[in-house]
């Protein structure tokens, strides 16, 4: 038996799984673990203001590092408060554990008891009792395993009067990392490779689509040397942006957010290959994007079935790269062809503006357009770059020229008020000051009490709002439906009067109409 109390084993444990980084709002259930955490060599912990930001600012971490986000919250209302971050982190498939108490199992009463596990699994996270001390390492592990492996966030649930128990047996701590399959890259199956680079061979205009699983398996050279054989045009899923902005037969991001040109293009599409793709109705545009292509899919895990439509009709199983290559290889027997390049159109891709739509702008205020081509102009590309929700965060999508490993967003449960804290997570883990998050007033406002932990932790953060006064993607619905927009429309917060941004000591810069800088 070990003389240590369970909750120092388990920060033990949670070193042992290479935790360098934690993110943390204490209460009963949890400040005994977390000052155990603090006191790790080398352990960097930030305190932050909202649970909900707490566990945004790990799902940053892991987005900026690829490393498992690990965030801390009391049990009861401490988890009641991040509902809403462990589903925008199941649907965005980020690894994350949050290590959460759970109140006395010897109690006879205590008034934030709460069945913690139908409201954490009911998030689509995976939620561990840790009941048992003998098996409390295990429990950790597991957490970790699922995290990693299943990339979604796990919760795990241990009564604080357990953790102050000594812990049972003193084996050592095996990490996760050692249970996760080696399984290296899957290789094609030669029989749909065949298929696919037939009708590839016959296709005039092909376009494909990377996305994510491109992004993790770096097949963005062999994707392009794809599409050059091909004569196909290249696009991306909104989060891996920015792949392929410097090749002239790029045409952006696919889906809803997709530009003018793009669309028409994709209108005339006679093939589609989505590589690393899930190909969800946001970048199909709900089946619109392009209703006259073959569309085949080269995945690790191809779905036939996703989002209530049919994903595509021709399946490859394979890594993204190992994929992408194979195809070239095959395709290239028959040598290259044009398919869907000129250079007339590379020409009309350069210079199409994204965005031509006329609307009146009113006096004071600028063109979203202007300001987001003003901001890639003077932001240096090699920034990393934070996306936030509601309809601005569309216009950011034109910046051109930075790397998708450096672009943070986790849009797939549509919630607003994430982005302050996962621009946070990924300025803790870079600390260079060189992160900006493009945000809507609306959103930012919802979380803007962590503009204090910015500062209390000394990070370096440039903020720019795109401050329409208003819930502005909601204006636009209302609108549509003929209802009365007021309750939509706020008006200009004077964010640098704001008490919030004030006591943070933050610098503001108020850019209007008329003003020089
Ligand atoms: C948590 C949550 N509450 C409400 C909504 C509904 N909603 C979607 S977009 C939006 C407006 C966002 O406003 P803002 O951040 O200012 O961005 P804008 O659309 O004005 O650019 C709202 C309220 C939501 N998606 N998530
Ligand atoms: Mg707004």
């Amino acid at each position: 038996m070990s003389n240590l109390p369970i909750y120092e084993m388990l920060a033990q444990a949670f070193a042992g799984e290479g935790v360098d980084t934690l993110f943390s709002l204490i209460g009963d259930g949890n400040m005994h673990w977390a000052t155990a955490m603090s006191k790790i060599d080398g352990m960097r912990v930030f305190h932050a203001r909202h649970e909900h930001c707490v566990c945004g600012m790990a799902m940053g971490y892991h987005s900026a590092t690829g490393k498992v986000g690990v965030a801390t919250v009391t049990c009861g209302p401490g988890v009641t408060q991040i509902a809403t971050a462990l589903t925008t982190a199941t649907r965005a498939g980020v690894p994350m554990v949050v290590f959460a108490g759970e109140s006395p199992i010897n109690a006879r009463w205590y008034n934030q008891a709460l069945d913690q596990a139908p409201l954490v699994t009911a998030t689509g996270a995976h939620y561990i009792r840790a009941h048992s001390t003998a098996r409390m390492y295990d429990s950790v592990r597991e957490a970790f395993y699922v995290a990693r492996y299943e990339r979604r966030p796990a919760v795990l649930g241990i009564p604080y009067d357990l953790q102050k128990l000594p812990l049972p047996g003193s084996s050592e701590y095996v990490s996760s990392s050692s249970f996760i399959p080696e399984t290296g890259r899957t290789p094609p199956n030669p029989g749909m490779l065949g298929r696919l680079v037939e009708r590839l061979a016959a296709a005039r205009r092909p376009i494909i689509i990377a996305g994510r699983g491109a992004v993790r398996s770096g097949a963005q050279a062999a994707i392009e040397e794809l599409a050059e054989a091909s004569g196909a045009l290249l696009a991306t899923t909104l989060p891996a942006r920015g792949m392929f902005d410097h090749n002239p037969y790029s045409i952006g991001v696919a889906g809803g957010f997709s530009s003018e040109i793009a669309r028409e293009l994709f209108a005339e599409s006679d093939l589609v290959i989505a590589v690393g793709a899930s190909l969800t109705y946001y970048t199909v545009d709900g089946g619109a994007l392009f209703p006259k292509a073959f569309v085949a899919q080269i995945d690790e895990r191809p779905r036939g079935l996703k989002d209530g439509m049919r994903t595509a009709d021709l399946f490859v199983r394979a890594d993204a790269k190992v994929g992408a290559e194979a195809v070239a290889r095959e395709l290239s027997r028959g040598g290259a062809k044009a398919g869907f390049r000129s250079s007339e159109l590379a020409q009309r891709i350069a210079l199409a503006a994204p965005d031509t739509a006329q609307f009146a702008i009113a006096p004071g205020t600028f063109d979203p357009r202007h300001v987001v081509a003003e901001l890639d102009r003077v932001i240096p590309k090699d920034w990393e770059m934070v996306s936030g929700s509601g309809h601005s965060a569309y216009f950011q999508t034109h910046m051109r020229g930075r790397r998708p490993e450096q672009f943070h967003v986790m849009r797939e449960f549509g919630a607003i008020g994430n982005s302050i804290s996962i621009a946070i997570g990924v300025a803790a883990a870079k600390n260079n000051g060189k992160v900006v998050l493009i945000e809507g007033d609306g959103s930012l406002i919802m979380h803007i009490q962590e503009l204090e932990t910015l500062k209390r932790h000394g990070l370096r953060l440039l903020i720019c709002v795109l401050n329409d006064g208003a819930y502005g993607a909601e204006v636009h619905k209302l609108r549509q439906d003929g209802l009365d927009d007021s309750g939509a429309i706020f008006g200009r917060t004077d964010l640098v009067r704001s008490p919030a941004v004030s006591a943070c000591g933050g610098r503001q810069l108020r850019i209007s109409r008329g003003s020089s800088r």
